[in-house]
């Protein structure tokens, strides 16, 4: 089963109506119960399922139209040449979905700040589909357009949604089961601190980190399991507002992710100094009674988690932050 077999199952029997141009938004997420490892590789299907929470505004808008001659892509304005990485895993998913040959001119905006570390493969390649599913007309389902951003990369699978949204890692072998599911609990006052420590490009990209760890870290056999248990803590925590619970989970969650990477070979360490004394700096607040917990991705930079009413002591900690709120402008 590849890429292609997976599109023809749903797109089988679908009408098509093509537009000459087409629009779409699609939010960042970061992950309180981290995605990392797959069972297959061909359609980013993960070993467990994760969940994370959307980040309002802040995401990709991307608008796809039909070229008369060759594809063009832009990237915040730039044209990005066919042979750079960004137009080389762009390029070969458009192809997926080409049914008579027709060109593409993608130009994508991030609407976060580039440095910030956020990831922007899953707020893109969802919105990319979102922008596709309008441009062909294929009124497509939220669970299948999350199956379709699914093959561009995992993570985007979950950027179809707002709020706190759940993927499912599912059991079949075509992963027609592995989709995202958005949860129906808001939390208006939850905060996301970004704390950028390092701008630019990591020297070993997520798809080739999990694959490394899952492969020879000996730690990473106690992942699955680990897993599990943070996901039913975090879906409590949400359930019954319990902040404490929601953000030590994560945090767990998240070193935990770390120390699988460590234990692997090459040894896998994202994090800078700066990072640590982040994290140091975290632990003493907690420590002096303010309610304070951060979660971190494959990178250097640390996402605090914080509620609305330590807005102050956070901003006197952290100076200059970058303040996401996830639920603005929902009830
Ligand atoms: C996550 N990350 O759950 C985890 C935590 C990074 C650390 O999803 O190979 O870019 O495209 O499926 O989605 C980053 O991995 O990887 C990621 P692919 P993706 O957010």
């Amino acid at each position: 089963m590849n890429k292609k077999d997976v599109i023809a199952l749903i797109l089988g029997g679908k009408n098509e109506s093509l537009k000459s141009t087409a629009s779409a938004f699609a939010p960042s997420n970061i992950a309180l119960c981290k995605y990392w490892g797959k069972r297959n590789e061909e359609l980013n299907l993960p070993v467990t399922s994760s969940l994370s929470l959307s980040l309002g505004h802040l995401g990709t808008e991307t608008r796809i139209s039909i070229a008369q001659d060759k594809d063009r892509i832009f990237l915040n304005d730039h044209e990005i040449a066919k042979e750079e990485p960004f137009s080389r895993r762009l390029i070969p998913f458009l192809d997926l979905f080409r049914s008579h040959g027709e060109k593409f001119i993608v130009e994508t905006k991030n609407n976060f700040p580039t440095a910030a570390g956020l990831a922007s493969s899953a707020s893109g390649f969802a919105a990319l589909v979102i922008a596709l599913n309008d441009l062909y007309g294929w009124k497509l389902a939220e669970n299948e357009l999350s199956i379709l951003a699914r093959l561009g990369s995992g993570s985007a699978s979950r950027s179809i949604y707002s709020g706190f949204v759940e993927w499912q890692r599912g059991e079949r072998e075509d992963g027609m089961d592995s989709v995202a599911v958005a949860l129906p609990q808001q939390w208006p006052e939850l905060r996301l601190g970004v704390v950028t420590v390092a701008a630019g490009q990591k020297a070993v990209d997520s798809r080739t980190g999990m694959k490394r760890t899952k492969e020879n870290s000996e730690l990473y056999k106690s992942w699955p399991s680990k897993v599990e248990q943070d996901l039913q803590n975090i879906k409590a925590a949400i359930q019954n507002r319990e902040f404490a619970l929601l953000g030590k989970t994560a945090e767990s969650n998240a070193l935990a992710m770390h120390a699988t990477m460590l234990a692997a070979w090459p040894p896998l360490l994202y994090w800078k100094p700066e990072t640590l004394a982040v994290f140091d700096k975290v632990w003493k607040m907690r420590a002096a009674g303010i309610p304070i917990y951060f979660t971190i991705d494959a990178g250097p930079n640390v996402k605090l988690l914080f509620q609305e009413d330590q807005i102050n002591p956070v901003m006197d900690n952290f100076t200059g932050l970058e303040i996401v709120t996830p639920f603005h402008g929902k009830r």
